[in-house]
């Protein structure tokens, strides 16, 4: 007997699809996008047509596991009862030693963007005070930009792409990474529009456009600087935006007159006259958009460069305007999407006390792994949820290092990863197939259920179940350990979580989701009353706030890193089609014909004399990978790029070659500065052996 299911796919995407599965005997024998769905109108991307590989795939960890001997593939199948009882004897011990849980580690991201998720972060609140790994690896520098600019960051519906008729797609790759968005890029040129890609590789989305830019990598800044000149110049300007809505456009526009071109052209590898016309497209049509990506982004310029791209559309009126604005992220989605504060630690906890004198949780950024083990106190147990940083953070052979020192290592994931090869716990959690949930997008602001379609794979469980049976299994050793509430079945969880906003969707209950499709309520164009959250109340173009960041109060870019004689090639990892960060490895291999691969000018790899298909390897200072080459004339003589996440093979990991580096900003919305994933230099030699 067949039956069909709603469901949604978690990843940390902008599609955050509805799937419809039908499932056979626990078996997946359909699976499509959700015909109703307004945002993705029935699509899926491939990974998501290809999810049955991924929940019957043979890698898929379906016990708990112990491993002796770090990295040592040494793994031992547990019980629950005995994985949690030891993880709870660990976390009693630490607690009666040293009189707190400050060397409690919690590093979870968004490798399952679902509500019920967040109960993990809510366990580790209901045992004590600890420390939490806080920030983003993704977009704050950018959202940041765009604090400074307007108070806030907020972006158009993505729909509203449809009403531009000029769109500037600005380091990024929604052909790959936000397919669905092509529709509406689409049918905004079907209407006339006109699709502009800058991006340093001609990628997928480039194949797309109208024109492509090929801009030096982190050279963005320069580029938008370049633009604003020539708009101030050949005034193309709006200047009743300018006069009533803006504060610093004085000292802006002068800085933009005296700036040299020399200076521009250098920082992005552009002609004058090539700039000039990029800014007249962009500013001689109304209303056009900018798509900022999250690839310039990753720069220790990036926030800086934002908003100086981002002065292109207060430059030219292109704020509060149906079809106009830039898109990218939202600054304000996070309180509205539950709250769960309510559970605090036991009485008597003892925490980290911050400079004004006040007890809480010790709170270190994001990929600064190298500091967790020599924090005072530092870290003896680390739990890792819905994150892969050994492949994803910078620095992957040192965070193996720090590893070493942590007493105890917990991994939660549905396979072995690069992260879990470390560990001394597994434990395995289940699909989302196999568990009911609510999953909200940050993209299209949809709001969905995802019904349970099958049981759980094996011993796997959801993270929910984990840390609620920790939670028993503490208290009955520790009476008071945590306050948990362990009575919570995980439908009583998603409902306390989400009771405070179904009056807001005109429902009852999360369950009315699978009718009604439910969306959270933010304007289609932001901005619309030119009333900004800025200290001024204006769109700054000067920021007094930019200064107490670090960064000059008009947005000057910084300079290009720049290649050395021993590390002449920058090596840019962008995202492939075929994976979602580091999830999907095996499907790599599938849709590809091919894993992890080095795209480089045939001229570059000749001059080193290595044929096509050889192995090279791939080196700097950090370390070295292998990786077969593939030709390609996409990519410029001087940039070498690689697929993020395509291996978890620890010769192949391609953050193994990249140094810690900070982004400008981030601090704002997330209290660490972002990362810069892009500013990476290499050499290369032909590879002896087999690679
Ligand atoms: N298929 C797929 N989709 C995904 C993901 C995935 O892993 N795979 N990940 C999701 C996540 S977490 C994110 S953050 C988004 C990311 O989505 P995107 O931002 O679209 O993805 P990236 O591939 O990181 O970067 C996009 C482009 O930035 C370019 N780039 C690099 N440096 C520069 C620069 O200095 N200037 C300019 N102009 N361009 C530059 C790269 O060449 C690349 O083509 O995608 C999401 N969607
Ligand atoms: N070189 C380079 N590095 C980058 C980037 C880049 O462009 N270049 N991009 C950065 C960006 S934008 C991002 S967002 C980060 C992403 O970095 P991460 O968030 O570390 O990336 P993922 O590979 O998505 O890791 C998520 C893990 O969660 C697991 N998982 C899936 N579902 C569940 C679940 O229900 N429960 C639990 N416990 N685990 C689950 C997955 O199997 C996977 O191992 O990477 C950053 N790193
Ligand atoms: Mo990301």
């Amino acid at each position: 007997m067949t039956k069909s299911f709603s469901n949604v796919c978690p990843r940390d995407c902008f599609g955050s699809c509805r799937i419809r599965t039908v499932v056979n005997q626990g078996k997946i024998v359909e699976l499509t996008g959700f015909p109703k769905d307004t945002y993705t109108h029935g699509a899926l991307c491939a990974k998501g047509y290809a999810y049955h590989h991924l929940q019957e795939s043979a890698d898929r960890v379906l016990y708990p596991m112990k491993q002796t001997g770090r990295g040592s593939g040494n793994w031992k199948r547990l019980s629950w009862e005995e994985a949690l009882g030891e993880i709870a004897d660990r976390l009693i011990k630490i607690k009666t030693e040293e009189k707190t849980l400050l060397p409690v580690c919690l590093n979870k991201y968004l490798g399952n963007t679902g509500v019920l998720n967040g109960a993990v972060e809510a366990f580790f609140r209901s045992i004590g005070y600890v420390t939490f790994m806080v920030g983003t690896p993704c977009d704050s520098a950018g959202i940041d930009a765009l604090i400074l600019s307007y108070g806030a960051s907020r972006k158009p519906r993505p729909e509203d792409m449809v009403n531009s008729r000029l769109i500037l797609i600005w380091g990024a790759n929604p052909a790959w990474t936000a397919s669905h968005q092509m529709r509406y890029v689409y049918e905004a040129r079907a209407r006339g529009a006109k699709i502009v890609v800058i991006d340093p590789q001609y990628t997928a989305t480039a194949a797309r456009s109208d024109l492509y830019v090929e801009v030096k990598p982190g050279g963005d800044g320069y580029l938008a600087l370049g633009m604003a000149k020539t708009i101030v110049l050949e005034g193309l300007t709006d200047d009743t935006f300018l006069k009533e809505a803006t504060l610093g456009w004085e000292p802006y526009r002068t800085y933009l007159l005296t700036v040299e071109w020399k200076e521009i052209t250098e920082g992005c590898g552009l002609e004058e006259q090539d700039i000039r016309e990029l800014a007249r497209l962009y500013a001689g049509v109304k209303p056009s958009t900018i798509w900022l990506g999250i690839g310039a982004q990753h720069h220790p310029s990036g926030g800086q460069n934002f908003r100086i791209i981002d002065s292109l559309a207060a430059l030219t009126g292109n704020i509060g305007i149906s079809g106009g604005n830039v898109h990218y992220a939202v600054s304000e989605i996070a309180p509205q999407v539950g709250n769960y504060s309510g559970i605090t630690p036991p009485p008597g906890s003892k925490g980290w006390v911050n400079p004004s004198g006040i007890e809480g949780h010790r709170r270190i950024g994001t990929g600064r792994n190298k500091e967790l083990a020599s924090l005072t106190p530092p870290v003896r147990l680390l739990w890792v949820s819905g994150r892969n940083p050994i492949a994803q953070d910078p620095e992957s052979k040192s965070i193996r290092k720090v590893f070493q020192q942590i007493e105890t290592i917990v991994v939660t994931d549905q396979r072995m990863t690069a992260t879990a090869g470390q560990a001394d716990f597994f434990l395995p959690v289940s699909t989302f197939f196999e568990y009911e949930d609510v999953v909200i997008s940050n993209w299209h602001y949809g709001v969905a259920i995802n019904q349970k379609a099958m049981e759980p794979a094996g011993e796997s469980r959801t993270d929910y179940w984990i840390v609620r049976e920790l939670a028993r299994m503490l208290n009955e050793r520790y009476p008071g350990f945590s306050t948990f509430p362990t009575e919570l079945e995980p439908h009583g969880w998603l409902d306390l979580v989400l009771e405070p906003y179904y009056s807001g969707w005109g429902i009852k209950h999360y369950r009315e989701l699978a009718i009604h499709q439910v969306q959270l309520d933010f304007p289609d164009v932001p901005w619309k009353d030119h009333r900004f959250l800025t200290p001024s109340g204006k769109y700054e173009f000067y920021s007094e706030r930019a200064k107490s960041l670090g960064v000059p109060e008009i947005p000057i870019p910084a300079q290009v890193q720049k290649s050395t004689s021993a590390y002449p090639l920058q090596l840019l990892s962008v995202r492939s089609y075929a994976s979602l960060n580091s999830q999907f490895p095996h499907l790599s291999k599938l849709l590809t014909g091919e894993g992890s691969k080095l795209l480089i000018h045939p001229h570059t790899a000749l001059a080193k004399g290595i044929e096509e298909g050889r192995v090279a390897c791939v080196y700097n200072a950090l370390g070295e990978i292998r990786l077969p080459v593939l030709y390609t004339y996409s990519v410029p003589y001087d940039v070498l790029v690689v697929y993020v996440g395509m291996t978890n093979e620890e010769n192949k990991v391609v953050n193994s070659l990249l140094d810690f580096r900070e982004a400008d900003l981030g601090t704002l919305s997330s209290g660490v500065p972002g990362l810069s994933f892009q500013s990476c230099y290499v050499n290369i030699t032909r590879s002896v052996g087999h690679g």
